[in-house]
């Protein structure tokens, strides 16, 4: 079902906080102390005298305090307050409060003597610093910390662009090739033949261009990963550039964009310059929905130039360079749909290769992959845990193995076993389960009265999902919840679509029915239904009154609405129509086996979490049964004989044990064992 997707549209023209304005800052406030401290500290004034005059200005009892430097060989007089004047022809204000003379004298142990003879009565002190050398450092340091500064700015503080000189170069990450390069080979991408199967004729064109431009063909120049979030298409990236062996340059699309104009533009451009040095080489571009989107229908005109250009940029660059530079540019988008026509024309990114999700056995590849750092136990049956997880990306599935990892550590399990991995998966789905949350008997009643209802229906309907539980332990943002296994199928038909629509409503109806009011709490219920209704009618041209017609929103409209206000009108009625319909089915269904709802909903009360086979227990066997019901039941069986097996072959052994031990024989090999 096509929804809406939300458009982080508001990104790009937000200015980012950018570490330069932190430099700038900071050396602002070094250079304002370094200046404060120039004028207090050491802002009395040194003059240079001759020891005759020295001699003087301690006879005459301008010295309030001597200081003697060994290093030097100087002697420093402070001059007392009421002299200043005298001695510097100078106020106060202008000398400093403490100013000094020095004077270079004959013999630093013979000054004493001569204060003493002079009458000296102020206090003499004694240094080794060198003076001299003091006062250089004092005025060069600054200097120095500010050219440092200077040059770590200008050279950027480590990592790529940190520094303000550098916004217009490409913030890409280089990954070299050979032994530091990504590492990744196609052997590392679980499931995805598919795709594999096309990117490995990318690898063709880098690692022998010869062979295809020998007969005048002309290598792409760019491809396109299309996909949902989580399905490996940097992974996918990665493994062209480890199988044909050559540098990687990484980068997102929203790298480009940045607070200063002009920025992406030349960015492109850097990035672009630095891959011919490169060639042959990958670039890769994640996310370039950032810069790709169609230009010129935004709301926010003159808001988007600066993106406008980078494309423009971008869309120069691919066409500037030959098809023989060896530069192929790979980019990843999960919606293709709003990329600016420009950018997927021939000659530029003109072949798309889709990266599905996993179906049923690329989820088992990848579970293995994902499994291979866990200790678990090795009855697994990674086949279920695929068929448990519809619709999981190879993202979410490491998830799974990584939680249930977590779960088994926190029920200090030796190893990972299947509940672990169940759990996991509920945990991914529903969110936390909150055990705690306190419930009246009425709040639960209600709860599980609408659970039951969800249950009921979907039990007694054709293509309604197979249901696996239902529970109204809270869990998340959920209350409770009845959870299924969707069969996974690639086309849906309008009758599918309109049972599961009469399940989710089977929810409300039965609070309506058997408590007499309807609560706040079907509101996902009814957000699912109006925008599957919606879906159906204004997309998929399902209903009665609009057959056949296709409203889908895509960029070629712009903002305007590709109907009038006329059909607007019955887009709504329609959709009314639809809900109320089912919302009716739904109800009657209800009501016609109220009974067995009531023992469902008691036996939730009483257990809170009830599985298929209580359901089936008071429904009797699906009247329909669907291939996943089938699997569902096959699953069951499977489990059953398992633990009947089980409990058999512990019986045995326990015999043949006793029998061994009554006879004086070692005991027999265990399981497991035998296999070594
Ligand atoms: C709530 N959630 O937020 C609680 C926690 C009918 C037993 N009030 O359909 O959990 O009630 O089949 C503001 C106002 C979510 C925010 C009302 C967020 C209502 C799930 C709906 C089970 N299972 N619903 C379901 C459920 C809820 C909700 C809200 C809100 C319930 C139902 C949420
Ligand atoms: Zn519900």
């Amino acid at each position: 079902m096509a929804s809406p997707e939300k458009q982080p549209q508001q990104r790009n023209n937000m200015p980012r906080f950018s570490l330069n304005w932190l430099y700038i800052v900071i050396i602002a406030g070094l250079a304002y102390i370094l200046y404060q401290g120039q004028g207090e500290g050491s802002g009395s004034v040194d003059k240079e005298v001759t020891y005759t005059d020295f001699k003087q200005y301690v006879r005459d009892g301008y010295a309030k305090s001597v200081t003697v430097n060994k290093t030097d060989g100087k002697a420093r007089i402070t001059i007392a307050p009421e002299k200043i004047r005298e001695v510097f022809k100078q106020g106060v204000d202008r000398v400093g409060k403490a100013p000094t003379v020095s004077a270079r004298i004959p013999s630093t142990d013979r000054v004493e003597e001569f204060l003493e003879e002079e009458g000296f009565s102020g206090t003499v002190k004694y240094e080794e610093s060198d003076r001299l050398l003091m006062n250089i450092l004092g005025s060069i340091l600054p200097i120095v910390i500010l050219v440092v500064l200077w040059f770590w700015m200008i050279r950027g503080s480590g990592g790529p662009g940190g520094g303000i000189f550098s916004v217009g170069k490409s913030k890409a990450k280089l990954v070299e090739k050979g032994e530091k390069g990504t590492g990744v080979t196609f052997a590392d991408v679980a499931g995805q033949e598919g795709a594999k199967q096309e990117v490995q004729e990318v690898v063709e064109f880098l690692k022998n261009p010869k062979k295809f431009t020998e007969l005048g063909g002309k290598i792409p120049k760019g491809a396109l990963l299309v996909g949902p979030p989580g399905t490996g298409k940097t992974l996918l990236a990665k493994a062209v550039a480890g199988e044909a062996d050559v540098p990687f340059f990484s980068m997102s699309g929203s790298d480009f964009v940045e607070m200063f104009v002009g920025v992406g533009a030349s960015r492109v451009r850097d990035l672009f310059r630095q891959a011919k040095e490169k060639a042959p080489c990958i670039i890769f571009i994640d996310e370039i929905d950032a810069v790709g989107r169609a230009r010129g229908r935004s709301v926010m005109t003159g808001g988007n130039d600066e993106r406008e250009s980078t494309l423009n940029q971008l869309l120069t660059e691919m066409d500037g360079f030959g098809t023989n530079s060896g530069v192929i540019i790979l980019a990843a988008t999960n919606r293709v749909d709003i990329l600016d026509k420009a950018l997927l024309r021939a000659g530029r990114f003109d072949r798309q290769i889709h990266v599905d999700l996993p179906d049923l056995p690329e989820r088992v590849a990848i579970f293995n992959v994902h499994l291979k750092p866990l200790k678990y136990d090795e009855n697994l049956d990674i086949e279920l845990l695929a068929r448990q997880t519809p619709g999981f990306s190879g993202a979410d599935i490491a998830n799974v193995c990584n939680e249930a990892a977590l779960i088994a550590a926190r029920h200090n399990h030796e190893k990972v076993v299947k509940q672990d991995f169940l759990d996991a998966v509920d945990r991914i789905i529903g969110g936390l389960e909150k055990k705690t949350k306190v419930m009246t008997e009425g709040e639960k009643r209600t709860i599980a009265l609408h659970e039951a209802g969800h249950a009921s229906v979907s039990w007694l309907l054709e293509h309604a999902n197979p249901l696996i539980k239902v529970t109204i332990v809270p869990r998340g943002q959920a209350l409770g919840a009845a959870w299924y296994l969707p069969e996974e199928r690639s086309i849906t038909t309008k009758e599918q679509l309109l049972d599961e629509v009469c399940a989710t409503l089977g929810g409300r109806a039965a609070e309506e029915l058997f408590t007499g009011h309807v609560s706040t709490g079907a509101l996902n219920d009814l957000e699912t239904v109006t925008k599957r209704c919606y879906g159906m009618v204004a997309y998929l041209g399902m209903s009665e009154a609009l057959p056949n017609v296709c409203y889908y929103e895509n960029q070629e409209y712009g903002f305007t609405k590709p109907y009038s206000e006329k059909t607007a009108e019955r887009i709504d009625e329609e959709v009314n129509r639809l809900i109320a319909e089912q919302y009716a089915r739904a109800k009657k269904i209800l009501s016609e086996n109220r009974d067995k709802h009531a023992a469902l909903a008691d036996l939730l009360v009483e257990r809170e979490v009830i599985y298929r086979e209580d359901v089936e227990q008071i429904f009797g066997p699906r009247p329909w049964k669907s291939r996943a019901d089938e699997l569902l039941e096959l699953q069951e069986q499977a489990n059953r004989e398992r633990a009947e097996k089980m409990a058999e072959e512990h019986a045995r052994r326990k015999e043949q044990e006793a029998a061994a031990d009554a006879a004086g024989c070692p005991p027999v090999p265990q399981k497991g064992e035998e296999d070594e």
